[in-house]
């Protein structure tokens, strides 16, 4: 087969821009393809969501590939094995309800679980700020990832989305936006971010899960969000709770969007 350099330029362009232009109009949208932002985008795909997850880097899968340490391997609590199973996601049984699985394994099946089940991943996509009317988080503002950090000045595009999970990790970047440039009070204690505290695996895992939910009209915060959000402690390389947390949130979203 011949190969047209031009014809190769033409067909991911015009497959890239048509999915594009399909999602400007979304579900749900969530910011962050690490392991809480893609168990979520999985489950809500499966549910029958348009659902697009927006990532800042080349790379998904935020923190995960690392492992602990750059040990590439992860911790999986025993609450949490049936999400590594539906995912296909191999993991060895250790003592007293601890898994251990491949971080790579783990992070690249869980993207293509999601994908494959009908999320769309765009890559090297920043999200700067938020489209917020009548009390409401109605989507989100884009901006390609080498332009915010080119610190160049072009401005950025919007997306329409029902619901919106932040799902940026410790960052929390989406909520912070929120609160600075909306002025708003948050579902907090105090109406702000509470901050994320010290290290406190069991405490942390449980109530990340716990404190996965809506935190404004149409936010959501899974995985370590939550914690920066509701002051909860952190857990390492234990990652039941992200793979949890993400679950939770596309289940009370499926629930709203039915
Ligand atoms: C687009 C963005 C933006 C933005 C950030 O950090 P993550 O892996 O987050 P989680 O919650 O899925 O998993 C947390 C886990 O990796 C972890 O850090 C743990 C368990 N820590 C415990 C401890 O004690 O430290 O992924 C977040 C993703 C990343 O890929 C970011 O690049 C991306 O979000 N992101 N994407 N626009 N504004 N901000």
């Amino acid at each position: 087969m011949k190969i047209d350099d031009v014809l190769v330029s033409r067909l991911l362009i015009e497959e890239y821009m048509a999915d594009f232009l399909d999602c400007l109009h979304i579900d749900v949208a969530i910011v962050g393809a690490g392991p809480a932002g893609l168990t979520a985008a999985y489950y809500l795909a499966k549910a029958g969501a348009k659902v697009a997850v927006y990532e800042r880097k080349l790379a998904i899968g935020g923190g995960m590939w690392g492992g602990g340490a750059m040990f590439s391997r992860i911790v999986i609590q025993e609450e949490a094995k049936q999400i590594l199973d539906q995912f296909k996601i191999t993991s060895i049984a250790k003592e007293d309800g601890y898994y251990v699985a491949d971080a790579i394994e783990a992070i690249t099946l869980l993207a293509a679980g999601a994908i494959q089940a009908g999320a769309k991943v765009f890559n090297l996509i920043h999200i700067e700020d938020l489209l917020l009317r009548n009390d409401r988080v109605e989507g989100l503002v884009l901006q390609w990832s080498p332009v915010e950090m080119g610190g160049l000045h072009v401005d950025p595009i919007t997306i329409g989305a029902r619901e919106v999970i932040d799902a940026t990790g410790h960052d929390c970047e989406v909520v912070k936006k929120l609160l600075h440039k909306g002025g708003v009070k948050i579902d907090t204690e105090t109406g702000g971010m509470l901050g994320e505290r010290p290290m406190w695996a069991e405490k942390g895992e449980k109530m990340t899960v716990q404190y996965t939910k809506q935190i404004y009209p149409g936010l959501y915060v899974a995985g370590m969000a939550v914690g920066a959000v509701f002051g909860t402690p952190r857990m390492g390389p234990i990652f039941g709770g992200m793979l949890l947390s993400g679950k939770k949130a596309a289940q009370i979203i499926a629930q709203t969007l039915s």
